[in-house]
């Protein structure tokens, strides 16, 4: 059989709206940006990726989906290495600080993974087979995700206020949790906290704790606190929380914390490679680690690690941060692939308004994602849709995502640097 090669590697920066979202290093700017790839075989049929939009990001796709022509598209590992070469040890920065260090080969890794994902697309379309079928094959028809609250300004300066409305304190924050549990039917909850005192933070999942009793529940301060002030909130949490995402800086920082409490903590900022796996375990860091194909090196490399999760008895979770239709296609193919991806997913799909893909296929029913059966993603593009966001790209005057510069435009006191308390 003659292999299928890639002809054409498409890669479109889009801009859709975001509310003025806090967290611990600033506020969300009033676009979130992304990279829209398509890509095209000999074989006429085209697969499709999602990746991060800043600038820096953007060139390094370009240059390696030049070098990833005439590749045979089912050459997943070969994609990888030209990847590697064509990068030549770059090291790329995570502007927005929330994913932790970047080193060259988590670049390459970072850079590799939206094209593994176009890949298997195209792979899935020309087998007639759900990527999830790539990837072991589905071991649940329903995937479940978490309701991911956020302390927000009402709007973004000098605009009017949005539809998600202020939440400052305990009780809105409540009234944020019933609004997605109603509309979306979450059966977990994650607060994102490193955003106002602790003791601010552990009063609201308190509030959290008695308005749902039953739902399971995560904070993430996104390392704001000290060792001191981590092992405080754990203990007067005890009980409360399913587990706590990544309370203080490092993992030497994070185990210091775990000794002292039983509950699990998790982690996106301290394990965010392979290569923290042996010194996490060492330290007894964390006993979760939140995976995202669109750093760890895609969807097979996070298959992989859920691999090491289960046999080092590591809990496995996702990590989102603020993606479109094609990103959540893939986590819910890799996620229904998973045996040992059991925690509801992380996502930052209902707080945007806008897509790239045709609608109808991505529909929460009590909080769960049918996976599709499709041949691919089972996703499709809306062109007229990809062609406004485009637009919006080119006007938004955002290049690169930064919460804190922007929170400092906006207050020039604003001092970003973790942890804060
Ligand atoms: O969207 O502000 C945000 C989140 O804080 C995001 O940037 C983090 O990367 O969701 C992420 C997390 O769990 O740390
Ligand atoms: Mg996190």
């Amino acid at each position: 059989m003659s292999p299928t090669r890639i002809t054409k590697v498409v890669i479109t920066p889009v801009a859709f709206a975001d509310p003025p979202l806090l967290n611990a290093v600033g506020v969300h700017e009033p676009f979130a940006l992304r990279s829209i790839i398509e890509m095209e075989t000999s074989d006429g049929v085209t697969g499709l990726g999602e990746s991060y939009g800043d600038a820096s990001h953007l060139e390094r796709l370009h240059r390696v989906a030049q070098a990833l022509i005439g590749v045979d598209v089912f050459a997943t590992s070969r994609m990888l290495e030209v990847t590697a070469d064509t990068l030549g040890g770059a090291v790329g920065a995570d502007r927005h600080g929330l994913t932790g260090q970047i080193s060259a080969s988590g670049t390459a890794l970072r850079t590799f993974a939206a094209f593994e994902v176009a890949a298997l697309d195209v792979q899935g379309k020309l087998l007639g087979r759900p990527v999830s079928d790539l990837l072991g094959g589905a071991v649940r028809e329903l995937v479940p995700f978490s309701a991911y609250l956020f302390y927000k300004w009402a709007s973004h300066p000098g605009d009017a206020a949005d539809r998600f409305g202020e939440v400052l304190d305990a009780a809105a924050i409540v009234a944020q949790a019933r609004w997605m549990l109603k509309d979306y039917g979450f059966g977990a909850i994650k607060l994102k906290g490193g955003v106002v005192s602790p003791e601010l933070e552990i009063e609201a999942v308190f509030a959290l704790r008695d308005a749902f009793p039953e739902v399971p529940l995560r904070l993430d301060p996104n390392t704001a606190w000290s060792v001191a002030t981590s092992i405080d909130v754990a203990r007067q949490l005890e009980g409360v929380l399913e587990y706590l995402e990544d309370p203080t800086p490092g993992l030497a920082g994070m185990a210091e914390v775990a000794r002292e409490t039983p509950t699990p903590l998790a982690t996106n900022m301290c394990v965010v490679g392979f290569e923290d796996i042996p010194p996490a375990l060492a330290l007894g860091s964390v006993r979760v680690i939140l995976s995202d194909h669109h750093y760890w090196g895609g969807l097979r490399k996070v298959s992989g690690l859920a691999e090491i999760c289960d046999t080092f008895d590591l809990g496995l979770s996702m990590h989102s941060n603020s993606h479109l239709g094609i990103s959540l296609a893939a986590m819910t193919h890799l996620a229904a692939a998973v045996p040992n991806l059991t925690y509801a997913l992380d996502t930052h799909w209902p707080w945007k308004d806008d897509d790239v893909i045709e609608g109808g296929v991505l529909t929460f029913r009590d909080g769960a994602l049918r996976v599709p059966t499709s041949p691919g993603l089972g996703v499709e593009l809306d062109r007229d849709a990809l062609a406004r966001l485009h637009e919006r790209y080119l006007t938004c005057g955002i290049s690169d995502r930064s919460d804190t510069r922007y929170m400092q435009s906006i207050d020039p006191t604003y001092d970003g640097t973790l942890p804060r308390w």
